[in-house]
């Protein structure tokens, strides 16, 4: 594929949607260079190219064949660290499959779990471009390039399996998380269903709210699933949730709530997961994927002016460079017309340097002769 982005091979919608995407992801590369080399961005900058990363993957999800559109069905449950994402991902498909631990930032790949689908068919192929598919036992810390996606038997919870792939996620909010958290938006941009993942201890973190601002434009089905609430809790938390989701527009605004309480012990079953099965069942029946296209490009028309306003501003650089450039050269030719071509005594000066440097630069035997033609003309 060229380099160049021209409009000419554009023949159809989908050839748009290509040539947008090719520019969007050299977007990104640009400005994720330009952070490398300048690690002190203002926050309001990474959150452009956070938007970037999501715009680049949600076009890349739409630029499917048929086998990638006919997927099947995707969850993806993402949320701060240790709110209990993995330990949902378990009561939602009723096995302990995705691994639990106490250790902030302990899950860095996205995971997925199948349930109904055929893991290897030819849409998996299209899972994550750029990412490894690698089995999950060899995930590892060293290559955070990698997803796994896993066959699970459940313990038949669910036997309509309306949701038949449920992803694992790593946080967006640990001190790590600037090395993993690219993961999360491409799990997002995937997903027909995002679970949102809340605690009692990290429900009004400003990276929650901030991620929801960014993925709203898609419009994708959201749940809400607040976890480890205690009875005393329970009522303010939710409260405070519905009020901060009650400030967004569309979907968001009414998105279900799911009260998860706080466990004992952790390896009980909550009695809400049912009920968060049910919500999430629900949401998930009705899913158009027709309506993705409308939301990546209301993604990206949310962020167009700020993501092309440096290169706006490059080019309006460049423009003014020549301009100066262009005067100083006039002005240069003006002075030296006016102070040597034209000018009497220094004329004669002149053109006796260029003689005498002419007899240099000239074969010997023809330079008097050109030197006498030259001082006569
Ligand atoms: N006691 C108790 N522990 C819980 C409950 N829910 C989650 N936990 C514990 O909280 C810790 C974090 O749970 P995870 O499910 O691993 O959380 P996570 O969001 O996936 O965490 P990261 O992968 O680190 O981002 C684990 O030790 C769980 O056992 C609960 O209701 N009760
Ligand atoms: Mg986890």
């Amino acid at each position: 594929m060229s380099d160049t982005i021209t409009t000419s091979d554009i023949a159809a919608p989908q050839d748009a949607a290509a040539l947008l995407h090719r520019f969007l992801r050299r977007l990104r590369d640009r400005r994720a260079a330009q952070s490398a080399s300048r690690p002190q961005q203002p926050a309001d900058a990474n959150d452009e190219q956070r938007a970037l990363t999501l715009a680049d993957a949600a076009m890349s999800d739409c630029l499917g064949d048929d086998d990638w559109l006919r997927r099947p069905r995707q969850v993806a449950v993402v949320g701060p660290t240790q709110t209990g994402k993995s330990s949902v991902v378990n009561w939602m498909l009723g096995a302990p499959v995705a691994e639990v631990s106490p250790l902030a930032g302990f899950t860095i790949h996205p995971q997925g779990f199948a349930r109904g689908g055929d893991i290897d068919a030819p849409w998996t192929d299209r899972l994550f471009p750029g990412r490894r598919r690698t089995p999950r036992a060899e995930l590892s810390r060293d290559d955070l390039v990698a997803y796994s996606l896993e066959w699970v038997a459940g313990d038949g919870c669910d036997p309509d399996a309306a949701f038949q792939v449920v992803w694992d996620t790593p946080d967006f909010d640990s001190l790590a998380a600037t090395s993993y958290g690219d993961a999360v938006l491409e799990s997002i941009a995937l997903a027909d269903v995002i679970v949102l993942v809340l605690s009692k201890e990290k429900y009004s973190d400003l990276s929650v709210w901030r991620l929801l601002r960014l993925i709203e434009p898609l419009a994708r089905p959201l749940v809400v699933c607040v976890n480890k609430l205690t009875p005393d809790s329970a009522q303010p938390v939710l409260r405070s949730v519905r009020e901060r989701l009650s400030e967004f527009g569309g979907e968001y605004r009414g998105a279900p709530v799911v009260a998860l309480s706080y466990l004992e012990r952790a390896s009980e079953y909550p009695p809400s997961a049912a009920e968060l099965r049910r919500v999430v069942r629900e949401q998930m029946e009705a899913v158009d994927r027709g309506a993705r296209a409308p939301g990546a490009c209301r993604l990206i028309r949310a962020h167009w002016d700020a993501w092309v306003a440096p290169i706006e501003a490059e080019t309006a650089a460049q423009h003014a460079w020549r301009d100066v450039c262009a005067e100083a050269i006039r002005a240069a030719l003006e002075a030296y017309e006016r102070d040597f071509l034209n000018h009497p005594q220094r004329f004669d000066t002149f053109r006796r340097a260029v003689v005498e440097l002419s007899q240099l630069l000239e074969p010997p035997r023809t330079a008097a002769v050109l030197g006498s033609v030259r001082w006569l003309a």
